[in-house]
C-alpha cells in the first residue's frame, strides 16, 4: 500500500471490487492503474475482449467511467469519432481512450487504429497484451510469441515470432509510442503520465500476463511481468517523437527464468528455448543501436 502512494495514485478507484476478471488477472491490475492516472475524466473505449467481460453488465458496471463497448474491429474508428465529437463541443479535459485486447489491435483493429494514427487524431490507445484471444478460449494471435501454446497452434506451440506492433506504430511518426510492464510500475506510472500530457495519437502497449491461458500460478503474475523484463523477453522503451528511447536497462536473466513459470512453453525444447532467446537478444540489442544512434522514425 505505502509503496503505490510513493508512485503518487490517487486512493480513488474507478475498477470497483466485485468485477468479475480471473484472480492474478493481468489485464485488471493494468486497467485499475491506468484509471488512477487518467483520473475520472476519462471515457474508456473497449472491443470485446475480456475488458468487456468484466466490467459486468449494467446497472452493476464495474468500472467508474464512462465506457462506450464498440465492434471488436473499431477502437481506432470509435476513438476518433468520440474524441472529435468532444472537440466540437468544446471539451478539452476528457482523455479518450481505447483500451483494447492484442487480438483487438495487433490482428483485426489494425487497420482502423493505423488510419486513426495517420490522420493525427487527438487519441490515446493502450493495448493490454496477454497474448492471445483469450476472451473466447485462447486462440492464438499475431501477437502470441514463438513457442507458446493456445488452442489453435500445434501442441508443440506457435511457429512463428509475433508481429511487433510499438515499432509499427511509430513508424506511423506519432508523438508518442511506449511499451510498459506492471513488474516496473514506475517506468509505466512515468509513461501515462507523459502521454496525458501530449496532444496527438498516442500508444502504449501493456503486457498483460493471463493466469487461465500463460497456465501460471495466479500469484505469480507481477513475477512473471518483471521477469518478463529482466529476461529482455519484453524491452521497455519509448518512442518520442521519433526518438528510441530504452527505458529500463535491466542485467539480463536466462529466458528460462521467465518462461519456465508458464505452463504454456513446457513443450518447448532446448533447441527452441535457445533459438527464442537469440531472437529476444537481438531485437533488444536492436532497439539499444536504435537509442545509441539517435535514429528518427
Ligand atoms: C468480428 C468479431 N469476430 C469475433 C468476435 C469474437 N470475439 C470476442 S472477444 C474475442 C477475443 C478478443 O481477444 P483480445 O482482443 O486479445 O482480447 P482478450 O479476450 O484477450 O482480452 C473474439 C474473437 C467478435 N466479437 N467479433
Ligand atoms: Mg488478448
Amino acid at each position: 500500500m505505502s509503496a503505490v502512494r510513493n508512485l503518487g495514485l490517487t486512493k480513488e478507484r474507478f475498477l470497483l471490487p466485485g468485477h468479475s476478471a480471473c484472480h492474478g488477472c493481468g489485464l485488471a491490475i493494468n486497467l485499475k492503474i491506468v484509471l488512477k492516472v487518467l483520473g475520472k475524466r476519462t471515457i474508456l473505449v473497449i472491443p470485446a475482449c475480456c475488458s468487456s467481460v468484466i466490467q459486468g453488465p449494467y446497472p452493476k458496471v464495474a468500472f467508474k467511467v464512462p465506457t462506450m463497448n464498440i465492434a471488436f474491429a473499431s477502437t481506432g474508428a470509435a476513438i476518433s469519432g468520440v474524441s472529435r465529437a468532444l472537440k466540437i463541443r468544446g471539451i478539452e479535459d476528457v482523455f479518450v481512450v481505447g483500451w483494447a485486447g492484442d487480438g483487438g489491435t495487433v490482428d483485426i483493429g489494425i487497420q482502423a487504429l493505423s488510419g486513426a494514427a495517420e490522420r493525427g487524431e487527438n487519441i490515446l490507445y493502450i493495448c493490454y497484451d496477454n497474448q492471445a484471444y483469450m476472451n473466447t478460449g485462447i486462440q492464438r494471435s499475431g501477437s502470441t510469441p514463438y513457442g507458446a501454446w493456445t488452442t489453435t497452434t500445434p501442441i508443440v506451440g506457435k511457429k512463428q515470432f509475433p508481429k511487433d506492433l510499438p515499432l509499427i506504430m511509430a513508424a506511423h511518426r506519432i508523438p508518442y509510442v511506449a511499451t510498459a510492464s506492471l513488474g516496473y510500475l514506475a517506468d509505466m506510472i512515468r509513461k501515462l503520465r507523459k502521454a496525458k500530457e501530449i496532444k496527438g495519437p498516442r500508444y502504449i502497449h501493456l503486457l498483460s500476463p493471463c493466469p487461465v491461458g500463460w497456465r501460471h500460478d495466479s500469484a505469480h503474475t507481477v513475477r512473471i511481468a518483471k521477469l518478463a523484463v529482466d529476461t529482455w523477453a519484453w524491452p521497455l522503451y519509448e518512442v518520442e517523437n521519433g526518438r528510441v528511447k530504452v527505458t529500463v536497462k535491466p542485467k539480463r536473466k536466462p529466458l528460462k527464468e521467465y518462461i519456465s513459470l508458464q505452463g504454456r512453453f513446457k513443450r518447448l525444447t532446448d533447441g527452441e528455448i535457445k533459438l527464442m532467446e537469440e531472437e529476444v537478444i537481438r531485437r533488444y540489442e536492436m532497439l539499444l543501436k536504435m537509442e545509441k544512434s539517435g535514429i528518427e522514425f
